[in-house]
């Protein structure tokens, strides 16, 4: 296993998520009744956009990453969710917004360590108001702005990549 020195390559990704507030319906069907939205949080490639769900196409990752852990929020049952093939993603309902963990590991041929990002799950469209206070707006307003995005662009760098590692990735 022979490191290659003095190269440095990078795979720019995104991450984070999109959230939807959930209909009267949809409310009535949930068990947890406080629940106002559904979400997706997801690590996708940069090449493509944030909402596509494409397996083993442009956004497939799964030639280098090996699994994504997303660590949830503790009121959610087994809050560390694994995702071991694309798309590398978690879809929840819930009321709140906190702080995901997402840990990212790569395969085994890389030797690589994990890397790990924080996202602030967003559910609300938070307007300015005039005292520039954020407030977040009624359910009714939320739900007729459409679905909010909040997503992050990053480089996954890789500095003295191990021979196969980098024949790997410069094979996609
Ligand atoms: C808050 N600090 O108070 C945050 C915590 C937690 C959100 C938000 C799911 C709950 C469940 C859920 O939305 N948790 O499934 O019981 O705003």
């Amino acid at each position: 296993r022979v490191r290659v020195r003095g190269v440095t390559i990078h795979r720019p990704v995104i991450y984070g998520n999109t959230a939807w507030v959930l209909t009267p319906k949809e409310r009535e069907a949930l068990p947890s009744s406080d629940h106002t939205h559904r979400w997706t949080v997801a690590v996708r490639s940069a090449a493509s956009s944030p909402d596509s769900d494409i397996v083993g196409g442009a956004d497939d990752l799964s030639y280098f990453i090996k699994r994504v852990t997303f660590k949830l929020h503790d009121t959610y049952p087994n809050p560390n969710r694994n995702v071991d093939k694309p798309p590398f993603e978690v879809s929840e309902t819930g009321w709140g917004e906190f702080e995901i963990t997402i840990r990212i590991n790569f395969v085994t041929e890389s030797g690589e360590k994990a890397v790990t990002f924080y996202h602030h799950l967003k559910l609300h469209p938070w307007t300015a108001s005039g005292s520039g206070e954020p407030e977040i707006p009624s359910l009714e307003a939320a739900a007729k702005a459409g679905p909010v995005h909040s997503w992050q662009y990053d480089e996954i760098v890789f500095n003295d990549p191990y021979q196969i590692f980098l024949n790997i990735l410069t094979a996609h």
